[in-house]
């Protein structure tokens, strides 16, 4: 019997700055020190505003919040390598990226509080809403990069999703979809190590996420996602491949929620605190500015600086957020159907 092997089943891991903020010369991405400067003010504005969103929700200022602590490089150093004009299709943890895209923060805490206005893309933002339902997503992404194919125009689409996400049918077809039609869509599935309780080892059995691209036959690769250069380069290779017509690549993006799952879990419940711990020594901000400070991008003045700025921007979005005028009631009957149904002014009545 003859074996055939079959050639390029493999995938590769990407890191490029280690846990010590060390990195790795020949793999640096080509940054300047502007460039690094900018996507470290992006971790702390995101951070900063994660942290106050999530007391605002604790002191019942807004209704329901998503934070995405642990994983800000996974999604400053992604769309820091894309382009205003790419489709970005986000889901629901993916308010870091929202903001990178200059989606204001008055409108992500709009949302929260319940008003679903918070979601409408300023003209000229190329964002998608985030995604409530896990893994609805990404064929939109795909139908997206497609119909830029068809218009020859150079964008990329990118899409996020989670791990739990990978075990939706919508992520198959969708892969199947962009190899068959080798459609210019970058899949970025940030793996945080658990869908709310359930950890990856119950989620798949593959050991890992990125070699599914290889039975769909675009690229895949695994990338350390506290790693904001890691990141950046391989979404930044990933967008240039998929420009030049070569098709789409599946990210993986290896991280932790260092938080809970939403505000209303608690994951004491099913993580360890020694697992939780571990994690902690790789935070992304954190990793980042060890290599800064190493490199004199950093030191105790402007990292205040930049902390105070942060905080200033938060609490102006803050106090416009606080002042936008509420939804009125009567939208949601009126603009259902063309008439409303003698049910749907029942219902109208009952609510004033
Ligand atoms: C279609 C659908 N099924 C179930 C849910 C309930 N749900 C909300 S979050 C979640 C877990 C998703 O985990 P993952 O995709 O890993 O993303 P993460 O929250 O970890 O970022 C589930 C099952 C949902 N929102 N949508």
């Amino acid at each position: 019997m003859v074996k055939k092997v079959v050639e390029n089943f493999k995938v590769e891991y990407l890191q490029v700055m280690d846990e010590n903020g060390k990195v790795d010369k020949k793999l640096m991405p080509n940054l300047s020190a502007k460039q690094i400067k900018e996507m470290y003010e992006l971790m702390i504005l995101i951070r900063t505003f994660d942290d106050k969103a999530f007391s605002m929700q604790r002191q019942g200022r807004i209704g329901t919040y998503i934070c995405y602590k642990g994983q800000e490089a996974s999604q400053i150093g992604s769309t820091y390598a894309l382009n205003d004009k790419d489709w970005m299709f986000p889901m629901y943890r993916n308010t870091a990226a929202y903001i990178a895209r200059k989606h204001p923060m008055s409108m992500i805490l709009q949302y929260w509080s319940g008003d679903e206005r918070g979601l409408k893309s300023p003209d000229k933002l190329n964002n998608f809403p985030l995604s409530i339902g896990v893994g609805t997503q990404e064929p939109y992404a795909v139908g997206c990069a497609w119909a830029s194919k068809l218009k020859k125009e150079k964008n990329v689409s990118f899409v996020y999703f989670g791990d739990g996400g990978t075990s939706k049918g919508d992520f198959h077809e969708a892969l199947n979809f962009a190899g068959v039609f080798k459609v210019p869509c970058i899949f970025i599935c940030e793996n945080n190590q658990y869908a709310i309780s359930v950890p990856i080892k119950r989620q798949t059995n593959s050991e890992t996420i990125a070699q599914k691209a290889l039975a769909y036959g675009i690229a895949g690769i695994q990338v350390d996602g506290n790693d904001i250069f890691a990141v950046y380069k391989a979404v930044k290779e990933a967008a240039d491949n998929a420009r030049k017509g070569k098709g789409a690549t599946l990210i993986e993006s290896v991280t932790y929620r260092l938080c809970d799952h939403s505000t209303s879990d608690d994951a004491k419940r099913y993580r360890s605190d020694k697992e939780l711990k571990q994690w902690q020594k790789k935070d992304p901000v954190d990793r980042l500015e060890k290599y800064m400070k190493a490199n004199k991008l950093l030191n105790d003045k402007y990292k205040d600086e930049v902390a105070k700025k942060a905080k200033e921007k938060v609490e102006k979005e803050v106090r416009i957020f606080e002042n936008i005028k509420d939804p009125d009631p009567d939208d949601i009957f009126k603009f259902t159907f063309e008439e409303m149904t003698d049910e749907l002014k029942e219902q109208n009545e009952e609510i004033k």
